[in-house]
């Protein structure tokens, strides 16, 4: 059975006018180890939810918006909102905002007479609809978003003819370019920069860009998005960027070593927008981060988790937890947009090198039957361009290992589909959840005040490749338990249990 919408009825849980307020009893264990001796204590914390109802204007400006992923959201969000179907050789295509969890997902909420009842992810606790979003953004390239949209080759003709009227309006501003931090081969594009060398004074533009885009769109809020090429890691240096102020001082005196990425995620946190890096690089120096936790501004990364990397967090997840052992994992890629061109310099590889090797780190160390400490299965990640295939990521995956009684188990994947129309609906995601969860607030029993969540939002893991999670805390990287994290949240500022899959109703004599 399948409802669009719901109202929990449950002592527990008060819809006012302005918030829906609940009352959780969150239950873990805790593990005590002494001398030898491991005690499981189960524990049991109350946690009362407010959720603010109003669901604001939203404005979301894109770093890199002329890009493939700047121009294909912005694209699908306006064919989505103005109806626009085009023609295929398939037949007419309706737009639709699938491999978006908050708009096309759905959640078991519970049981009607034995039968199973699921309920819209988005219908769970007010949030925006994307078609409802104000877009602005800034790119180093001046195309227009229609000239950006047809450079990108992602969408068919028909409705790159429809969009045009709407996306050639749309320009972006110039941007901050650092030539040491992106691929020399970019350099050709950077026709749309904000001049000078100065750091401090581009900081100070980008606040400006971002309070203006906000009084002339009349927006309530703002979010922040890099989707803009994949930078070098920046160096972390003592004095430098490891603590907010030296940042804020390095800033001012135009360090080489601050990225433009780090400028506009300092903008965005001092503006108290929420930042969301889609990208691998560490824009999230130390010292950014203590900025962010500083101004309790809620900031999440990074590098979009699209499709081989889900894949792979998915698959290691069944292997490790069916008791095969992992013995090797083999990534290659091939693509031909300009991410790839970038990311065929070394250095910038070299991000997205790392963001892609830790992901199955937590699945391995959940089980040393399989892996001794420090063992971990060979991963080697490959990425070429081959400029022919354009947007049209290749993704080939082997995965090896070892199975009963020392035989091997040898899976291959193949995955073929536009990258852009993978990252795209992330993006939506990101934005949504991170918005829904700056209503949020939570106070336990021994609370007085209400508060937000952490402002590192990890929240946001099922989005990203390395997900970023706040100081000394795990970070997550299997693939169902970062959505079932997600599911339970929503979950509980509604008063109702997590989903637990235990589903004893059915299992009784
Ligand atoms: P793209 O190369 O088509 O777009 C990036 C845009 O950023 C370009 O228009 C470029 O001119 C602009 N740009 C570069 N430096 C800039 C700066 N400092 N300020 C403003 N604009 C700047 O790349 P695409 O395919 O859109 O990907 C964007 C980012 O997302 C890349 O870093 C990529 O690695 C990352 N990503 C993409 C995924 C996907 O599935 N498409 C998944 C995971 C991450
Ligand atoms: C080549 O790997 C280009 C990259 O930008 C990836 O396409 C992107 O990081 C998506 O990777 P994944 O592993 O999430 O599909």
């Amino acid at each position: 059975m399948f409802l669009q919408n719901f109202k929990v009825e449950s002592p527990n849980v008060f819809y006012g006018q302005d918030h829906i307020e609940s009352q959780y009893d969150y239950n873990t264990t805790e593990v005590v180890v002494s001398e030898g001796t491991a005690k499981a204590v189960p524990k049991s914390q109350t946690f009362y939810f407010k959720t603010k109802t109003r669901v604001p204007k939203l404005g979301l400006l894109l770093v890199g918006w002329g890009g493939n992923n700047g121009s294909t959201v912005t694209g699908g969000i306006i064919a989505n909102r103005e109806g626009i179907s085009w023609r295929t050789k398939k037949g007419v295509q309706e737009p639709n905002y699938f491999g978006s969890i908050t708009q096309s997902s759905t959640i078991r909420l519970g049981t009607c007479k034995g039968e199973d009842v699921y309920v819209p992810l988005k219908s769970l606790l007010p949030m925006v609809n994307p078609n409802d979003i104000e877009i602005g953004g800034w790119d180093i390239n001046s195309a227009d978003l229609a000239s950006a949209m047809k450079r990108a080759q992602v969408f068919d003709y028909d409705l790159q003819r429809q969009l045009e009227p709407y996306m050639s309006k749309l320009k972006p501003m110039p941007s901050i370019y650092y030539e040491d931090f992106i691929a020399a081969n970019q350099a050709d594009r950077a026709d749309n920069v904000i001049p000078g060398k100065d750091k401090k004074k581009h900081l100070e533009h980008i606040r400006s860009d971002i309070r203006k885009f906000k009084e002339e769109k009349k927006v309530d809020k703002v979010i922040v998005l890099w989707t803009a090429n994949t930078e070098r890691f920046a160096e972390v240096m003592a004095g430098v960027n490891d603590t907010a102020e030296n940042l804020l001082k390095s800033i001012e005196e135009s360090h080489p070593e601050i990225a433009p990425s780090t400028i506009f995620a300092v903008a965005s946190i001092l503006e108290g927008c929420a930042f969301i890096n889609g990208s691998p690089q560490n824009t999230f120096v130390p010292g950014c981060i203590e900025l962010a936790v500083e101004k309790k501004v809620f900031i999440g990364g990074d590098d979009f988790k699209s499709g081989q990397t889900k894949y792979k967090s998915m698959l290691v997840d069944y292997l490790v937890s069916s008791g095969l052992k992992p013995l090797s994992i083999a990534s290659y890629n091939h693509l031909g947009n300009n991410d790839g061109k970038n990311l065929s310099s070394q250095r910038q590889f070299r991000s997205k090198e790392i963001s892609k090797s830790n992901v199955v780190d937590d699945m391995v160390a959940s089980n040393d039957i399989l892996f001794k400490p420090g063992e971990h299965p060979d991963h080697i990640v490959v990425i070429k361009y081959v400029p022919a295939v354009g947007d049209s990521k290749r993704a080939l995956d082997e995965y090896t290992s070892e199975i009963f009684m020392g035989g091997q188990n040898v899976i291959v994947s193949h995955n073929t589909c536009e990258d852009s129309l993978l990252a795209a609906p992330l993006i939506i995601d990101l934005v949504l959840m991170t918005e829904l969860a700056q209503r949020i607030e939570y106070r336990t029993g021994t609370m007085t005040e209400y508060t937000c969540f952490h402002p590192v939002l990890s929240l946001l893991s099922f989005m990203l490749k390395a997900p970023m999670v706040p100081d000394g805390t795990p970070v997550v990287n299997a693939l169902f338990k970062q959505k079932a994290c997600i599911d339970n949240i929503l979950r509980a500022c509604l008063g109702l249990p997590p989903e637990n899959d235990m589903r004893l109703e059915h299992k009784l004599h």
